[in-house]
């Protein structure tokens, strides 16, 4: 067998559009090899099947469902909770409501009640007040959707008594709790945690392999028994059965027992990125909410010049809006890459406001 190639399109190039860009690991690649395979569809896929009992155990929930990606993972969670016209309560800028293109509402038919935050978080007593009860007149409210830790406001990390009251939120009125919880191993590693204490009280939990923890495609869906079982027929109809999915969940195994720990790595990678770059003249970070593998810097102006002239540079980022640009760190990105990112944004600074 060919040496797979273990890094990026070229090294010569810093990605830091997303923690999605990641090379599976050489260990990645030997876990596919060997993996044993069956067909998942037919229910005999015993990497997938591991892959299912590991997830289940690291978050203290029954089962889990591996699916092709959050997003997937997400719209399954809310199909499974809910019935067409119920209400979901989310943050108005949460993932499942600014980045997937609309699937509540033309996907599962509910309807989403937005509620403003501080840094991604809710505040319980808003929560509360969101809940409308089912009537002749108005509709039920389901679900509280929450994400932690919270790509739009940059990476942060849900306050730790939050979670327990939107808990007893949900109890008082008969609620479902989901998280999207895409990168809640960073969340968990910030705050020197298990993942399972910082997800106690959700109902089900959509958390990704395919971000920090580097597998190339996958997530997984945990909760009770019962709600997999739902989750499961969901899945398949929407067109998520895969067959030899071994080949993937294999990596995710991986993923689970070898990447967690490393994610704090990536927070110093950050804070030291957001610290530099906030020195610059033309940007500014707002260093309280570097807390995890995000960097969101602010723009005097708008952020396309500086995007186009770090991309001759070799440093590649995205706009989560017209003035702002986003730095996701991640396994690829070592110590020597987070220096020259640095000497690039230095070098643009000077290229186009003359100074630095
Ligand atoms: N986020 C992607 C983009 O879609 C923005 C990224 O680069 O950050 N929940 C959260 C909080 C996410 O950040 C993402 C991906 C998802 C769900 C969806 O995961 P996928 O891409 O696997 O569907």
């Amino acid at each position: 067998m060919n040496e797979p190639n273990y890094r990026s399109m070229s090294d010569s190039i810093i990605d830091l559009r997303s923690d999605t860009v990641t090379r599976p690991t050489p260990e990645m690649y030997r876990a596919m090899v060997e993996a044993p395979l069956g067909d998942d569809v037919l229910g005999d896929e015993p990497t997938v099947a591991a892959l299912e009992a590991l997830s289940a155990e690291r978050f203290g929930m029954e089962a889990a469902v591996f699916v092709p990606s959050g997003t997937m993972g997400n719209q399954i969670a809310i199909a499974a909770h809910t019935q067409p016209g119920d209400v979901i309560i989310i943050e108005e800028e949460a993932h499942v409501l600014y980045y997937e293109v609309g699937a509540p509402a033309v996907l599962n038919g509910v309807m989403t009640r937005t509620v403003p935050s501080q840094a991604g978080f809710m505040d319980p007593h808003d929560v509360e007040r969101a809940v409308m009860k089912r009537s002749l007149h108005t509709p039920g409210t389901a679900v509280i959707c929450l994400e932690n830790t919270h790509n739009r406001a940059g990476g942060t990390i849900m306050p730790a008594d939050y979670m327990g009251a939107y808990r007893q939120i949900a109890d008082r009125h008969g609620l479902k709790v989901h998280l999207d919880g895409a990168r809640v191993f960073n969340a968990a590693v910030a705050q020197g945690k298990r993942v399972s204490d910082v997800t106690r009280g959700c109902d089900s939990i959509s958390f990704c392999l395919s971000k920090g923890l580097a597998s190339p495609v996958g997530s997984v869906l945990v909760g009770s028994s019962e709600f997999i079982d739902r989750a499961r027929i969901w899945r398949k109809r929407l067109g998520g059965g895969m067959r030899q999915a071994g080949i993937l969940a294999a990596c995710g195994i991986v993923s689970l027992n070898q990447m967690v720990d490393r994610l704090a790595d990536d927070h110093g990678r950050a804070r030291q990125i957001a610290e530099a770059v906030d020195q610059l003249p033309g940007l500014s970070v707002d260093r309280d909410t570097v807390q995890t593998n995000m960097v969101l810097i602010q723009t005097e102006g708008p952020s396309a010049p500086w995007l186009d002239a770090l991309r001759e540079h070799g440093v590649w980022a995205l706009p989560p809006s017209p003035d702002r640009i986003r730095l996701v760190l991640h396994k690829d990105i070592d110590d020597d890459a987070v220096h020259r990112a640095v000497n690039a944004f230095r070098a643009v600074a000077n290229q186009l406001l003359g100074v630095a």
